[in-house]
This record gives structure tokens, C-alpha cells and sequence, in this order.
């Protein structure tokens, strides 16, 4: 089975942490889809030219993060179960949830971020904050009585907020979110997730240090007993 993927790609990222939760192995190939002619040969493999793209041993090309990691925890049902039949209909929901509208929303603040001071900030931009703070308050209430995302299993739901709540901290501080704050530290505590973000964190920084306007992480803050 092959990974077309990048490090820094933080849906590669959710899809890396899924194999590396079930210890499923896998061949992973390196992809940067902003080089035009590599971008050229991927297309053979992804018309869309998005990572990652997962290829089975039978050759079956299959496309888009959470549907890969639907497909892994169907063929590989070792623990952790990432789609647990009783919880599937809220560990989608959530997963979309994370996907569009804070996903979708970091995009949006993320290219303001690196716009001239006085083209910011415009309708579209404040209607993703808010759709960004809905999403937000929405996991910090989910969050509320329990340990991950959709209850006491970690699950797809994780595997998507994990990168995503990483680098949303480069356009949004979510920290006031107490709830948010600790699941975002009990994820990093995953060695899943930590592999995943070592592995992406060289390649980040060199994106970070490209940018017309620099912009950092917000670092988590030490918990407080
Ligand atoms: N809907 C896709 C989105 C994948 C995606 O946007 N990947 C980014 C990297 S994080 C990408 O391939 N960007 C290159 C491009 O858009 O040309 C999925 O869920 O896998």
C-alpha cells in the first residue's frame, strides 16, 4: 500500500495519523504538488492533484482523507476502531464540522494574514471568524464530558482536529476555550500525533519562513492544576 503525501500537509497529516494509530505499514511517497512538473505526473495518479492519495496493493486509487481512513479502518480492524458503527453518524458529523468551517475558515484568515495591512479583513474574512468561533465553541461544548471528540474512543473525528487545531494556532489563539486547550494537549500527547507533527514541522517552518508576513504558532500554554 503507497501514501502519496506531504509532511506538512495537514490532511496528509490526518490520514499519517491513522496508520500510525493502527501500526498499519505502508510505503510513503513524498509529494510536493506546488512543483509544476511533479504536479504534472501526480495528476496521472490524483486529476485533482490534491495529497494525499492512497493506492491499494490491487492498484485501487482512493482519494480524499477521511474517506482513506474509512477505508483503513475497515480493512485493518485493530484498535483503535477510528469508526465505531454506534458513534458513526456524530464522528462524521464532527468531522465535517472541523473540516469546513474551521478548516475551511483558517484558509480563509490564513490568505487575509498575508494580504496588505489595508486589504484585510473584508466581509468574507469576518464571516469565516465567525463561522471559526461557532465551530470552536461547538468542540468546546462537545468537550465538555468527554475525553476525544466523539466520546471515550479516539476516533476520525481526532484524526482530522489534530493538524487542523495545530496550525489554526497560526491565525487564531483558541486558548480562552479551556476544554479545547486540554484535548489539544492530551492529542499531542499521542505518540501518533507527535510523530506526525515532528515529521511536518521542518517543512512547515521552511513555509513559515517564506511568508510576506510572518506568522507563528501560538504556543499551548502549561496546563494549570
Ligand atoms: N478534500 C481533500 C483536500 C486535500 C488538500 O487540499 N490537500 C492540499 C494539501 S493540505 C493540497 O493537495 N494542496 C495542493 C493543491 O491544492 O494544489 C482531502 O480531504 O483530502
Amino acid at each position: 500500500m503507497k501514501l502519496y503525501y506531504n509532511p506538512a500537509s495537514s490532511y496528509s497529516q490526518r490520514v499519517l495519523i491513522a496508520l500510525y494509530e493502527k501500526d498499519i505499514p505502508f510505503t510513503p511517497i513524498k509529494v510536493n504538488p506546488s512543483d509544476p512538473e511533479v504536479r504534472e505526473q501526480y495528476q496521472k495518479i490524483n486529476p485533482f492533484g490534491k495529497i494525499p492519495t492512497l493506492e491499494t496493493d490491487s492498484g485501487e486509487l482512493i482519494f480524499e482523507a477521511c474517506i482513506i481512513i474509512e477505508y483503513l479502518d475497515r480493512q485493518f480492524p485493530q484498535q483503535p476502531c477510528l469508526l465505531d458503527r454506534e458513534r458513526m453518524l456524530e464522528i462524521r458529523s464532527i468531522e465535517r464540522i472541523i473540516d469546513v468551517y474551521i478548516n475551511g475558515s483558517r484558509e480563509v484568515l490564513f490568505a487575509d494574514s498575508q494580504r496588505q495591512l489595508e486589504l484585510r479583513g473584508k466581509k468574507k474574512v469576518i464571516k469565516a471568524r465567525r463561522l471559526l468561533e461557532t465551530a470552536c465553541n461547538f468542540l468546546e461544548a462537545k468537550l465538555q464530558d468527554r475525553t476525544w471528540l466523539a466520546g471515550e474512543q479516539f476516533s476520525l473525528a481526532d484524526c482530522t482536529a489534530a493538524p487542523t487545531l495545530t496550525y489554526l494556532r497560526l491565525v487564531y489563539d483558541y486558548q480562552h476555550l479551556p476544554n479545547l486547550t486540554n484535548y489539544m494537549r492530551r492529542l499531542e500527547s499521542r505518540s501518533a500525533v507527535a510523530k506526525v507533527q515532528r515529521e511536518g514541522m521542518v517543512r512547515m517552518n521552511q513555509m513559515l519562513a517564506a511568508l510576506p508576513y510572518p506568522l507563528e504558532l501560538a504556543p499551548l500554554a502549561h496546563a494549570s492544576c
